[in-house]
């Protein structure tokens, strides 16, 4: 890891110089003048009579800006308001570009979080939150094909933490989830999560769960081993009929009573669930994993590569040509749907939206990014490309 102060040092500035640094003041005297002095050795022409400062340090371009940014807010042009941006809580502001150490040009992506109620009474590993309305939330692209949910995965050695949520219930994710969703305002103090228990994935197997939309009144917990811990929740829901992934492990979990036995899921939890036909694809079908798993002889969850064929088999075309089959908005498009389904279950309490870093991003500090919400400048009511010029002048898109 390379640190800032490593930086001054290539630069041949000395440790006691560069202590001076921590006032941003010290920056604007000691860089410009070095500048100039190269710029001039490069015979570049400059009428320096004219070079000035465009930080508040310079209180007259400051209030041109000001005055700018308040003309352009009159007029409606820009808005000041609460936007998801890449953030280091080690550092407490957005990480930019040029602050990051890895993950350049990464933005936030957005997930549908699916509210699965643990039904009562919890069981053992939950018992202490009785009283509590307790959910697995699970991250999805995929809001439309919910009515498809035949169980929830979970993988057995990734640590989960419960935490209390504004509305008072409980949320089950993994840490780093948790913190993502405390700086978008989920939790009662911004950036803070309380921790009510601590639970590895095997704890939570066999967990009985009410999901959304799904045709069947019940649905379990079962192990997943493909689960990446650095995505999402780390709690995944589950459609065999869409997800080529889901159908090869539900198969798994199915063929395998071995593996059921090791995290003492019954029978009953797995045999009788099936894919449910809800996406019509034109030429694959409406069961369109299922069949892209056939084809390409899918052996296991761990089959890779043919995971990966039967995947872009289905997933491009599902979303430009499938039909949705079940539901209020049978008939429409899958492109279309997915949104009014996302929009049906947020306003009915029974999912959230939620935001990651794409990829992961990393600070100069070494610290790990989060999406937060964070007081921005706007343009235009709903336009993505914001003006972060004060103070650091750069435009940011
Ligand atoms: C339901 C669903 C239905 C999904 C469907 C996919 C297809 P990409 O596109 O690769 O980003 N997922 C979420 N978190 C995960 C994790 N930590 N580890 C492994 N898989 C995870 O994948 C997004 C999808 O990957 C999500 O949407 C989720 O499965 C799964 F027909 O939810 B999906």
């Amino acid at each position: 890891m390379t640190y800032q102060w490593d930086i001054m040092r290539s630069l041949g500035i000395n440790d006691h110089d560069i202590r001076k640094f921590t006032d941003p003041q010290h920056w604007l005297e000691y860089f410009p003048p070095l500048a100039k002095e190269d710029l001039k050795s490069l015979g570049v022409r400059v009428d320096w009579r004219r070079s000035f400062i465009t930080t508040d340090a310079n209180p007259y371009y400051d209030s041109f800006v000001r005055w700018q940014f308040t003309k352009l807010k009159e007029r409606k042009k820009i808005k000041f308001g609460k936007r998801h941006t890449i953030f280091s809580p080690l550092e407490g502001q957005p990480s930019m570009d040029h602050d990051r150490a890895t993950g350049e040009g990464v933005g936030p992506q957005e997930y549908t979080l699916i509210k699965m109620k643990v039904v009562e009474p919890l069981p053992k590993s939950l018992s202490s939150l009785a009283g509590h309305l307790v959910f697995l939330v699970a991250a999805t692209l995929r809001p439309e094909t919910m009515y498809g949910q035949t169980n929830c995965w979970l993988h057995p050695d990734i640590n989960y933490i419960a935490f209390p949520v504004k509305t008072g219930e409980v949320f089950i994710s993994t840490t780093r989830a948790a913190l993502n969703m405390a700086y978008q305002d989920f939790t009662s103090e911004y950036g803070k999560t309380q921790v009510l228990l601590h639970l590895k994935g095997e704890e939570l197997m066999g967990v009985a769960l009410k999901a959304p939309l799904t045709s069947y009144d019940v649905i379990y917990t079962l192990p997943m081993l493909t689960i990446k811990e650095d995505k999402g929740t780390g709690v995944v829901t589950s459609v065999p009929s869409d997800a080529p992934d889901d159908y090869a492990a539900l198969r798994d979990v199915q063929k395998k009573k071995a593996l059921r036995d090791k995290f003492g899921i019954t029978n009953e939890m797995v045999l009788p669930y099936k894919p449910v036909p809800i996406i019509d694809i034109p030429g694959i079908g409406n069961l369109s994993a299922v069949t892209a798993c056939d084809q390409f002889k899918v052996s296991s969850q761990n089959d890779k590569s043919q995971l990966e064929k039967a995947k872009e088999m289905t997933y491009l075309k599902g979303f430009y040509e499938g039909v949705l089959l079940v539901g209020p908005h049978s008939g429409k498009k899958v492109q279309e749907a997915k949104k009014l389904i996302q929009g049906d279950m947020v306003a009915s309490g029974e999912a959230v939206l939620y935001q990651e870093p794409e990829r992961s991003v990393t600070t100069r500090s070494g610290d790990q990014c989060v999406v937060a919400l964070t007081n921005q400048w706007w343009v235009g009511p709903s336009s993505l490309r914001a003006l972060t010029c004060y103070p650091c002048q750069h435009l940011h898109t």
